[in-house]
């Protein structure tokens, strides 16, 4: 690493480890300040390759592998959100959103979890629009943190970040963060849960304000660390500053202390889950200064969802069809399946794909209550299917086609097919919105088929 000073005249030398949408997205950003670049990408064929040689022949790009004496010759490492490197304590590994963190020039809203924070961050969104604020959104979501910066400077910049982006960052100081919740992910990452949630935990160490679920006992200990929190949850609030549901004469109720806020009934998503999402997006917007005005609040009502979240395809002869394929563990497959519960009985769940290390067992109770026939298909549908055995009917499938196919043979007008794999789709798809686009395509073959 060069120790000299640096001048205005010599710029720094970065590499940048990985050449995907985040790497891509840091070659942008630091052209144009004039950084000398090398990139490397352990693929042969990067997704940015071609991008980066016809916009910046400037670059170096190394493809396959960095040999080892390399990594001691720039001044900065800038590392990619798909590659496990030790980055604990090492300021010159960092990650896109260090980059972000030392560029934006208006105040971040910083939202992590295991499942709703692309719902989240959207809501958040819609809801500062509705209160007349300019607001930006990307980050895990896309686009990538540092595309923003090439827009003009909003109100606020509204972040999702994951667990891995939070590795590589060590001094974003959002206006305000939330931890949504947690449950078993990316375990062929990490080496344990606590590693993971200590990852998640770096997004509250800078904020001002912090967002936390009361419900969800993962976060217990972060909960009672810190009284200055403010909470959400499905229970009545238990303090003025808190958000959650009460009962009132005119039904239930979201509510900020004992204010109410907006009739559960009005929101636009559906499932128990989304009424915790819209909490925390109101308690994110309140706390980075923001009133949840009429209008903001009517915004976060005409919210719809994201494709392939909880999403409605087709109602063919009765049966409603419904894609979530985002639903990529265990956590997020278990809020599906409840959130959806109410609308038929005996949903038929078509789940399996790579389960990333993951324990399939807290699938049972919702799956057991729910869910009539289970159809599975991909590389880890064998676990899946010895975790649910006993606890509903379970038909096999080769792939997702098939798995379609079991469905319309078997499903009868009023039943749902929710499609929520608990799994990532990298044994049988590009990724998650390549599987959900396959399924939604399905789908619409058998509607014409009608
Ligand atoms: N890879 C290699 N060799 C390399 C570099 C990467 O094999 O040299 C592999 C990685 O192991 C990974 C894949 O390539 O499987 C993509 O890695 P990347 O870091 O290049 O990914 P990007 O294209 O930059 O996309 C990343 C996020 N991807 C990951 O964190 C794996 C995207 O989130 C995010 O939208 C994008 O940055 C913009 O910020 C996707 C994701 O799956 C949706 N995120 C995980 C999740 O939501 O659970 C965390
Ligand atoms: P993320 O960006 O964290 O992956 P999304 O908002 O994209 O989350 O939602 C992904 C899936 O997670 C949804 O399709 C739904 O099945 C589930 N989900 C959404 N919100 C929650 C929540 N608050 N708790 C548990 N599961 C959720």
């Amino acid at each position: 690493m060069s120790t000299a000073p640096r001048t205005p005249q010599q710029p720094t030398s970065t590499l940048v480890l990985g050449l995907g949408k985040t790497g891509y997205s840091v070659v942008e950003h630091l052209a144009a300040r004039g950084d000398k670049i090398t990139v490397a990408d352990s693929r042969a064929v990067a997704p940015c390759l071609a991008q980066v040689r016809a916009r910046h022949p400037g670059v170096e790009v190394v493809t396959g592998r960095l040999p080892q004496e390399r990594f001691g010759q720039f001044d900065r490492i800038v590392v990619s959100p798909g590659i496990a490197v030790k980055t604990g304590g090492a300021q010159r590994l960092v990650g896109d959103i260090e980059l972000f963190a030392e560029s934006a020039r208006a105040p971040v809203i910083a939202i992590t979890g295991s499942n709703g924070k692309s719902t989240v961050t959207t809501m958040v969104a819609a809801l500062l629009q509705g209160a007349g604020r300019r607001a930006l959104s990307g980050g895990n979501l896309g686009p990538p943190a540092l595309q923003l910066l090439a827009e003009p400077a909003p109100d606020f910049y509204v972040l999702e970040l994951s667990s891995f982006q939070l590795e590589s960052t060590h001094s974003l100081a959002p206006a305000a963060a939330a931890i949504l919740n947690i449950s078993q992910d990316h375990l062929d990452r990490y080496p344990d849960m606590r590693r993971y949630i200590e990852a998640k935990a770096r997004i509250l160490e800078r904020a001002a304000t912090r967002v936390l679920n009361r419900d969800d006992p993962g976060l217990a200990a972060l909960r009672s660390a810190d009284p200055a929190v403010v909470s959400f949850g499905l229970g009545r609030p238990p303090g003025e500053r808190d958000y959650g549901v009460m009962d009132t004469a005119r039904g239930r109720f979201l509510c900020k202390g004992r204010v109410p806020l907006a009739a559960v009934e009005r929101l636009s998503v559906p499932g128990a889950h989304n009424i915790a999402n819209a909490l925390a997006a109101l308690a994110l917007m309140e706390c980075a200064g923001v009133s949840a005005t009429p209008a903001a609040v009517e915004a976060l009502l005409a919210y719809r969802g994201l494709e392939h979240r909880c999403e409605m395809v087709a109602d063919i002869a009765g049966v409603r069809w419904i894609n979530d394929s985002k639903g990529t563990n265990v956590g997020a497959t278990a809020a599906a399946i409840q959130g959806l519960h109410g609308a038929g009985p005996d949903l038929i769940l078509i789940a399996g794909g790579l389960g990333k290390g993951a324990d399939f067992a807290p699938l049972q109770a919702p799956v057991g209550r729910c869910v009539g026939h289970a159809v599975l298909f991909g590389h880890d549908a064998p676990r899946i299917a010895a975790a649910l055995a006993g606890h509903t009917r379970i038909a096999r499938a080769a792939d997702l086609p098939q798995a379609v196919a079991w469905a319309a043979r078997h499903a009868r007008a009023g039943q749902v097919v929710l499609f929520s794999p608990a799994c990532a789709s990298f044994d049988q798809f590009d990724d998650y919105r390549a599987r959900g686009l396959a399924f939604k395509q399905l789908v619409g073959e058998l509607e014409q088929a009608q």
